[in-house]
């Protein structure tokens, strides 16, 4: 059965990677499972014919026969779940797996996230000044407290695993802050996880659409 995602028509980053259709092309690729890209633009998000795969009129979204799926949390663990490769066969170690892609999304992403908002758009307003030093204080404590739960392991849990996906994805983010080289195992890591075949992939295919482009405004 086909699978088809949905991607910025013209991503922000223009080609980072950043957007969260890239954990998703990542997951595909890691598990051999070829998927077309419908490119939506934001006003086309907004739209009922998207609003009616996406409750909240975002990207990425996920479709195979009857199913249509959102959140790549939940895009992730589908497809991890249908395709060896992501998750070990073991059920404490699976269950091990989901608790890190849990963790990525709900204890390490939103400090993440208020980071960007804090910077990209609130950063004109006068309380951000004050704001920032905390704000980043409080992803360093999450990456202190992630970087020493790694140590000097490649990945979170054993072999690389849809956790450890979902985890990279979401510290990637953080690269232009400089945050995540205040912790080399944690670079490391992220590096460990951009430097996968699969990745390279995911991110050669989206870079592909969004580098021919310009930013939208
Ligand atoms: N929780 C959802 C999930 O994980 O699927 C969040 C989905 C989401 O935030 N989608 C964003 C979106 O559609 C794109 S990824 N935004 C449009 C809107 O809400 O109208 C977030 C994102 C956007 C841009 C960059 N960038 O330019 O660097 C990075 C990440």
């Amino acid at each position: 059965m086909t699978i088809t995602i949905t991607a910025f028509e013209r991503s922000p980053d223009g080609g980072k990677g950043l957007a969260r259709d890239t954990r998703v092309r990542w997951a595909l690729e890691e598990v051999g499972q070829p998927y077309e890209v419908r490119l939506v633009s934001f006003q086309a998000m907004k739209e009922p014919a998207h609003l009616a795969l996406h409750p909240f009129g975002q990207i990425p979204t996920y479709e195979e026969g009857d199913l249509a799926l959102f959140e790549t949390g939940a895009i992730v663990f589908h497809i991890a779940e249908r395709h060896a490769g992501l998750l070990p066969r073991d059920a404490n170690g699976r269950a091990r797996a989901v608790a890190w892609m849990f963790a990525a999304v709900n204890s390490v992403e939103p400090a993440i996230l208020e980071l960007v908002t804090a910077k990209i758009l609130e950063g004109d307003k006068p309380w951000t000044k004050d704001r920032l030093p905390l704000i980043e204080d409080r992803v360093r404590n999450r990456l202190g407290q992630l970087s020493r739960r790694l140590g000097d392991a490649d990945w979170l849990d054993g072999d690389f695993s849809a956790g450890d996906l979902m985890m990279v994805s979401v510290l990637l983010r953080l690269r232009s802050s400089g945050l995540l080289d205040e912790y080399p195992n944690l670079a490391a890591y992220v590096a460990r996880g951009e430097a996968r075949p699969a990745y390279k992939r995911a991110f050669a295919a989206q870079l592909a659409i969004n580098a021919a482009a310009p930013p939208a405004g």
